[in-house]
């Protein structure tokens, strides 16, 4: 996600508590480059995923600079993929682990419906209603023009907002586990998104991003354990 967006929306850093009474249009109304598909996994197949990754990931509190300070950002996060798909954020170099066999099947699952190809992924796991990702776009160089992102929720049902940089028109979605929210086209020209934090209790929750990250030096190397 973008430092620049990030810092430009400094007062949301950490978003106030999602408002329950927000518009939750039908999936017939879902802005253009957004797209979702329920039970992408089944349910036992979403629920056993999640508990391996909950267990199994090394995760990280990665730090953003603000006011001149590091912050730690409200969430966990783990980033995976080929060899030099590496990702620069708020002047950290992320350089990705590599492929365990679950998250290569899914990266291959998931391509295989978004009709492109995945060289890396970033896991957020949001531990509770006080974890959040402030709003933002995934618009990095890196991304290219018209990136497409396959994003993919598991455990808790996680509320999923956005808001149009032109006008201001604010929307949100609930995604529940094993659903992929295909992101596409115009998704990160024309909007931002982020998961507010919330005073209703929620549990753990974790989204997986799947994405091609352009290698300035270096061709993709398979990256694999
Ligand atoms: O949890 C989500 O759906 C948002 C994740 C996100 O915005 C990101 O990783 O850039």
């Amino acid at each position: 996600m973008a430092e620049s967006s990030m810092m430009s929306n400094q007062g949301e850093l950490f978003p106030a508590a999602d408002d329950p009474s927000a518009p939750r249009p039908p999936e017939s109304l879902w802005p253009s480059g957004f797209e979702l598909e329920h039970g992408f996994l089944a349910q036992a197949e979403a629920e056993r995923v999640m508990e391996e990754l909950a267990a199994t990931i090394p995760w990280e509190r990665d730090e953003i600079m603000m006011y001149g300070k590091r912050l730690p950002v409200p969430r966990l996060t783990a980033w995976f993929g080929d060899r030099g798909a590496d990702y620069v954020y708020s002047g950290v170099r992320n350089v990705p682990r590599p492929w365990t066999a679950t998250l290569a099947g899914l990266r291959d699952l998931v391509a295989a419906r978004c009709g492109v190809t995945f060289n890396s992924v970033l896991l957020n796991l949001y531990r509770d209603g006080s974890d959040s990702v402030a709003w933002h776009r995934d618009d990095e160089p890196e991304l290219g023009r018209a990136p497409t992102i396959g994003s993919l929720s598991l455990g808790a049902t996680r509320r999923f907002r956005l808001r149009n940089r032109e006008s201001g028109h604010a929307l949100g979605w609930d995604l529940e586990s094993g659903s992929l929210l295909v992101m596409s086209g115009a998704s990160q020209g024309d909007w931002e998104h982020c998961v507010s934090k919330t005073k209703r209790p929620v549990g753990a929750r974790i989204n997986l991003t799947f994405r091609q990250i352009a290698q300035a030096q270096r061709p993709s190397a398979p990256n694999s354990e």
